[in-house]
């Protein structure tokens, strides 16, 4: 295992170990929250756990999660006593930009109704400031795509419609996503407002004040920031 991989698993053991019989617990997506669902899933059949409930983000999460033996379950009004979830960046105050991996709107409906957010990184998602590092991911609908990102372009210049390969990248909700390029200064809660107030976008991948803990895994040792 690669050096970031083992750091990524450290992190995530850390925040598994939070996680108590009779829980329902988010599970985040990407590949570092694949261990903590992966170490969930080795938890419940070492007989360390029991009755718990998982409500995936994503539908690669969910997949993995029952591959592993989690019982998942879909979103619904109740709060979930604890969600685990990586991130893209994390800046000093623990808000943070997620979605590079096309999960933001499930994860933020998701970790919403989550008393605590612990989210697991290894050190090298550590920021001064938003947008230092990654683009700000922000989900808009397929229908007039082309007009919303002028609008996206308007508002922030910078940034262009994800697509990989020949056709542009469909996130589980069927809507596309738009890389933002943030610029130097900015102040994202006011950023944010006006990017949801902008027509055709669904959400953004900024989650400011929502996380409660990181466990940010360095090669000196697991760092919590709270
Ligand atoms: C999810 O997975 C996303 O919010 C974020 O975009 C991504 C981080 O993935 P990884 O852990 O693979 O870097 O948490």
């Amino acid at each position: 295992m690669g050096d970031l991989e083992t750091l990524k698993k450290e992190a995530a053991l850390r925040a598994v170990a939070l996680v108590e019989s009779g829980m329902r617990v988010g599970l985040g997506t990407g590949s570092t929250a694949k261990y903590a669902i992966e170490e969930l899933g080795r938890r419940l059949a070492a007989g360390e756990l029991r009755d718990i409930v998982g409500v995936a983000t994503s539908e690669a999460s969910e997949a993995l999660a029952r591959e592993v033996g989690v019982p998942v379950q879909p979103l619904d009004p109740r709060p979930l006593d604890l969600a685990i979830d990586g991130a893209d960046e994390i800046d000093p105050d623990l808000n943070l930009i997620k979605g590079l991996g096309g999960a933001l709107l499930r994860e933020k409906l998701t970790e919403v109704q989550a008393r605590r957010l612990v989210i697991i990184a290894d050190h090298t998602k550590l920021v001064t400031r938003l947008g230092e590092k990654a683009p700000l991911p922000v989900e808009i609908t397929r229908f007039g795509f082309l007009s919303t990102v002028e609008r996206l372009r308007a508002l922030v210049p910078g940034g262009r419609l994800r697509q990989p390969g020949a056709q542009p990248y469909v996130t589980d909700n069927g809507n596309y996503i738009y890389d933002a390029q943030l610029p130097a200064a900015f102040e994202p809660l006011e950023l944010e407002r006006q990017l949801k107030g902008t027509l055709g976008v669904v959400e953004t991948g900024f989650f400011l004040g929502m996380a409660d803990v990181a466990f940010v895994a360095t090669p000196e040792g697991v760092r919590e920031i709270r």
